[in-house]
């Protein structure tokens, strides 16, 4: 709105009693009382963005326009590092981290990414919506952020390259592989002979097109949001890594608003999240033939030479170590016995 309009809609309204201004003025042009931004690493196409979206259309319309939530998709604010830096000052009032991610912050929350973890996504709903989540919350919880209830899916992680197929865990060997920005990431393509480099999710499409490196592995709906079709040949479902996103708010953030706009908000974004799990599930069972006919080639690799790898390389015995009998005995409740 210029200046003219502004003011001129103010002389209009000098008319009306004061009470009445409020009213007066359509909600959208109010300012809200709580404008929070809320950054991600995803495509305004990922169903992550198109639920959030809804979840703050939501918000707006249920907190009659006291609560507005900004959304920056795509590494607008920066990549995944700068974005948690952001949500702990306060420059920003949400993220959705990945597990893997906010794991560089909380170590334990990587617990959910241990390769071969989880066979299907009734194990990855108990455990995260069960104990396991719970547990992880509470860490996150003790940084001073919020972490809502209901994780959201990213997927089962998934391999490309442009080199060759990944039959088995022997393709895997020296492998130029991107991984995200952590320690669990690094370890484990370490252990299955890999040579894995950790980038921001923002570098992945340029350094895979640029040849910095030759693979790089995330679930298929990533992979066609993001084009990574565009610059990779060869598309193995390994399945090796179940990853999600943790909806976190900024504590100070959070605890600033009252205990009703913190129901409805809450509300909009878990039921939000739940239904953005239905379109990942749904998108999984499609997305293959898209991509298969933008000229992925696809292939199914059984699981037993990576766990093998894994095994022999002291991979679980090492992050049962790092996460504690805590932690590792919740995963085990839900998925057997791992190591
Ligand atoms: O960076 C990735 O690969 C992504 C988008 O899957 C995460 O957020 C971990």
């Amino acid at each position: 709105m210029s200046q003219v309009t502004r003011r001129s809609v103010l002389r209009s309204l000098s008319a009306v009693p004061a009470a009445g201004i409020a009213a007066a003025l359509p909600s959208m042009a109010r300012a809200a009382e709580f404008s929070y931004k809320y950054g991600n690493n995803l495509p305004v196409t990922h169903p992550l963005n198109i639920r959030a979206q809804e979840a703050a259309d939501r918000i707006l319309k249920e907190t009659k326009g006291r609560v507005e939530i900004k959304i920056f998709p795509n590494n607008q604010l920066g990549g995944d590092t700068d974005m948690l830096a952001q949500v702990r000052s306060g420059g920003i009032e949400f993220f959705t981290p990945s597990a893997l991610v906010i794991a560089t912050l909380v170590p334990v929350a990587a617990i959910n990414a241990v390769g071969f973890a989880f066979s299907d996504y009734n194990q990855v709903w108990n455990a995260m919506d069960g104990k396991l989540g719970a547990h992880v919350r509470a860490a996150i919880g003790k940084m001073r952020l919020y972490a809502f209830d209901k994780m959201w899916d990213n997927g089962f992680r998934q391999t490309t390259s442009s080199k060759a197929a990944v039959t088995s865990a022997k393709d895997l060997d020296g492998l130029k592989i991107r991984v995200p920005v952590s320690p669990l990431s690094i370890s484990m393509f370490k252990g299955l002979g890999a040579a894995p480099a950790s980038l921001q999710f923002s570098e992945v499409y340029s350094s895979l097109q640029t040849k910095i490196v030759d693979a790089q592995e995330n679930p298929l709906p990533i992979i066609q949001v993001a084009k990574l079709y565009e610059v990779q040949k060869f598309c193995s479902l390994t399945n090796h890594i179940w990853d999600g996103y943790w909806f976190i708010a900024n504590g100070k953030a959070w605890d600033r608003l009252p205990a009703d706009l913190k129901t409805i908000v809450a509300a909009a974004i878990n039921e939000s999240g739940m239904k953005q799990r239905e379109d990942i599930k749904k998108l999984n069972d499609s997305v293959v033939s898209d991509l298969e006919a933008k000229g992925l080639s696809i292939n199914r690799p059984t699981s037993e030479s990576f766990r093998a790898k894994l095994r022999e390389s002291g991979f679980y015995s090492e992050w049962k170590g790092r996460f504690g009998n805590e932690a590792w005995g919740l995963l085990e409740q839900s998925v057997g016995k791992l190591a």
